[in-house]
Order: structure tokens, then C-alpha cells, then sequence
């Protein structure tokens, strides 16, 4: 990596713990990504992006900046990237997976808020991430109580904290919400960007997000084959890059890595054995580096076949309508788009589980971990009838509940073998 201590100084990170943060970060790639047998070869492009992740990316991002483009960034995939792009603006997604910062997180906060939200805190206190600091604008959305809460007292320590409210029930009146929501949102874009939305830039803008999206449909799609091609780790850092990268770059290097995928599958070329237990995973997002799941399910003689998360399948499975010609109706197509996504703060939610399952049935999956992190109560409020309703369904289903830290790796390394072996014996 070239020397950005500059850029980062500009950005007015803290230039030690920054450094410290990234070694940590480097070293844990390196030992859980690198060390994988058989990785496509296509890998190597989001290597590369991971080994600039906070170099290159970011300098890409200061440049748009300096050339007037608005960077806006988000917390959750209800925050429509379209309409950034619609501006010419530039998305990212700031979602934090580190234990980084939880002691100063923790005098701000409950101890009993989820890591989620303390990394997203322990990241701004300690002055360690060069997205957050990049941006024009930060939004909130109010969904989980945690969160919306949590925003009350984070929008002080950001230049522009915008909060967009949110339906919590999929009724005609939480879509007009969140129409009005993001008509709102647009004026915000323009009044900040000078750029006025156009049904010209907004059908592009779709497109674009469609054709990201399109990859990682295909991707998850060829996730179906045995042996799998592709490891449930490799996957979900692609899922995670999703949030950073540049739109059309991403788009190209997932189709490649699909390319070659296909090959794969078409010469019975796996990442585990043919017959290894396949797994979907289902819960809260895992924001990068949160790998720590993941990692004791594929070290426990197990692949991972799917995501149902917004780090997954739930942020990418829908595409939005590109037929619209005035801004109002593509605007009803991104609304309908985004009504879909079935989150857990909305009540009831039964589209999420019948989703589990079709994903169990299409990926050919042995069973499903269900993934809370601890104190997220509507992940964790969901998990009981999910699995109930999976178990029904004749689908084996384990309920993990956990955090940042590594302090129960080995209890849940325990439990993820056990579940593994009951799933070998059926
Ligand atoms: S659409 S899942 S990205 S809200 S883990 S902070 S829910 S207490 S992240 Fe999410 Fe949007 Fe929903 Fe997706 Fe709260 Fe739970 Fe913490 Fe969470």
C-alpha cells in the first residue's frame, strides 16, 4: 500500500490507533482469507480492494469530493443508494464490525446496546474510520430501537447527521411513509449537491444498482451447486465490499469472479468436498471484519451456501423497476423496491422465514444458523418462531446469540460441531 499518512492525517484520524487498527485488520485477513484452499481466482480482486480498503477506496472518495460530488454515507440498506447516484454523489456504507472503541462507546451508551452500534460509536470516538470522516453527509434511519436512540446522540459528533424516519409496518400508510421519507431525502440530496434530480438520472442510477445487484443474484445463484465454488467466507467479503467499492468496477469484478464460478461448477470444482454439510446463514448483517462466525462454521467441516441478511441476500435479492419516465414514478419503483425488505423491525414479518426456507430448498442446504447479536431484540425476538417455523418445514436450524469479542469462540466452535454432526447423521 502507498503511504497515505497524509490523507489520513487530513481527514483528522487518529494516526496510532488508526495504524494499530489496520495491523490488527491485516493480520486477521491474511490468516482467515488467505489461508483458504482452493479460492477462485477471482479473489484476487477484492484482496486487493481489502488491502487498500482504507488506502485507495478512500483516496478515490477524497478525489470525488474535491471535484464537488456529495459523499453520503449510511447505516442501512433502506437508505437508497439510488438517489445518491441520482445526484452524482458518491454511497458508502459505514456499518462497523470491529469491538473497537467500546469503552468510550460505553460511557456514551448502555453496555447492553448491540456491538453493532457500539463499534459504530467506538469508530467515531476513536477517529479510525476514513469513510465516516469523508463524508458530506451521514444518514440514520429509524428503525431498531437501538439504533434510533443511539442517533440521538451521535448526531452531535457529525458534521451532518441526517435522520430518515421508517415504517415498522407493511401497511399502505408505512409506504407512503417511506415514499414521503425519501421525497424528503431527495430535497436533501439536491439542496446539498446543487445537482437536481432528472428521470434521466435517476433511471441511470437504477440501472446501475440493478446491474450490482444482478451480480450478486448470479453469484448466489451458483452458490447452489455441489461441490460449492465458492467458500461462504469469499462470499460474504464480496457482500461486504458491496457497501465501498466503486458501482460499475464491482459490478465487473463480480460478473468475472460468476465467469469463472460457472467453470467451476461445470467441472465439479469445489471449496469443500462434494457431500460437505452445506449451511445458510440468517440474522442480523455482518459489517466488515465481522468474520468470526463464518470463520468457525467453515473450520467445523461445514460450508456456507447462503446469507440471509442485509449483508446478503435481504440487501440484494430485489431489483427496482427501470421503466419509470418522471422522476415520481421510478421514485414508486424504488419505494416498492425498497418495501420488500424484510427486516426484523418490521411487525409481522412472515416474508423473512418463508425466505429462509426457499433459500434452505434452492441452496440445497443441510440446516440453518440462525445469527443474533446480543441485545438486537428484533433479531432475537425473531429467532424463537423462526426456528420453530424452519424446524416445522423439516429444516434443522441452530440459534446462535453473540458479539463482537472472541471470548466465546470456543463455546460456540462447541456448539456449531455438535449441530454439524447431528445434521451428518440424518
Ligand atoms: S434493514 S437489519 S441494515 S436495520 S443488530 S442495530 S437491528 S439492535 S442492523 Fe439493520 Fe437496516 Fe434492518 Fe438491515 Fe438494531 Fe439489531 Fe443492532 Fe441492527
Amino acid at each position: 500500500m502507498a503511504d497515505y499518512t497524509q490523507m489520513w492525517q487530513d481527514l483528522g484520524l487518529d494516526l496510532k490507533s488508526h495504524d494499530a487498527l489496520l495491523a490488527v485488520l491485516g493480520k486477521a485477513y491474511a490468516d482467515i482469507f488467505l489461508t483458504q484452499k482452493n479460492r477462485p481466482e477471482g479473489m484476487k480482486y477484492f484482496d486487493f480492494v481489502m488491502s487498500e480498503v482504507h488506502g485507495l477506496r478512500i483516496k478515490e472518495i477524497v478525489d470525488a469530493k474535491a471535484q464537488g460530488k456529495l459523499v453520503v454515507g449510511s447505516y442501512c440498506v433502506f437508505v437508497p443508494e439510488e438517489l445518491v447516484l441520482a445526484v452524482d454523489g458518491v454511497a458508502v456504507g459505514l456499518c462497523a464490525g470491529a469491538e473497537f472503541g467500546f469503552e468510550a462507546a460505553e460511557a456514551l451508551l448502555p453496555r447492553n446496546t448491540c456491538s453493532l452500534i457500539k463499534s459504530m460509536f467506538g469508530f467515531k470516538l476513536g477517529k479510525v474510520c476514513p469513510y465516516l470522516e469523508s463524508c458530506n453527509i451521514v444518514v440514520g434511519e429509524n428503525t431498531c430501537d437501538g439504533k434510533k436512540k443511539a442517533y440521538e446522540i451521535f448526531a452531535p459528533l457529525v458534521q451532518d447527521f441526517y435522520v430518515m424516519d421508517m415504517p415498522q409496518v407493511k401497511s399502505e400508510m408505512g409506504k407512503k411513509l417511506l415514499k414521503e421519507e425519501y421525497r424528503k431525502f431527495i430535497a436533501k440530496l439536491e439542496k446539498e449537491s446543487g445537482k437536481k434530480i432528472t428521470p434521466a438520472s435517476l433511471k441511470k442510477a437504477i440501472e446501475t444498482v440493478n446491474a450490482k445487484r444482478k451480480a450478486m443474484i448470479r453469484l448466489n445463484a451458483l452458490r447452489a451447486a455441489d461441490p460449492a465454488p465458492i467458500s461462504g467466507l469469499d462470499a460474504l467479503l464480496i457482500n461486504q465490499v458491496f457497501f465501498h467499492d466503486d458501482p460499475a468496477r464491482f459490478t465487473e469484478s463480480v460478473n468475472k469472479i460468476c465467469d469463472e464460478l460457472e467453470v467451476r461448477v461445470k467441472n465439479h470444482t469445489g471449496v469443500a468436498p462434494k457431500g460437505t454439510t452445506r449451511l445458510v446463514i440468517s440474522g442480523c448483517p455482518m459489517a466488515v471484519p465481522n468474520w468470526k462466525v463464518p470463520l468457525l462454521i467453515e473450520t467445523s467441516n461445514a460450508v456456507i451456501v447462503g446469507e440471509e441478511s442485509c449483508v446478503g441476500e435481504r440487501g440484494t435479492r430485489w431489483l427496482t423497476d427501470e421503466k419509470g419516465t418522471t422522476v415520481d414514478k421510478l421514485l414508486d419503483a424504488i419505494v416498492d423496491r425498497y418495501f420488500n425488505v424484510d427486516c426484523a423491525i418490521f411487525t409481522p414479518n412472515p416474508s423473512r422465514v418463508d425466505h429462509v426456507k426457499e433459500m434452505a430448498k434452492k441452496l440445497h442446504a443441510n440446516g440453518v444458523i440462525h445469527y443474533s447479536l446480543q441485545f438486537c431484540q428484533p433479531y432475537i425476538m425473531e429467532s424463537a418462531p423462526v426456528e420453530k417455523e424452519l424446524e416445522k418445514s423439516h429444516i434443522p436450524t441452530l440459534r446462535l446469540e453473540t458479539d463482537y469479542s472472541q471470548e466465546d469462540a470456543g463455546q460456540l466452535k462447541t456448539r456449531i460441531e455438535a449441530f454439524v454432526e447431528r445434521l451428518k447423521k440424518r
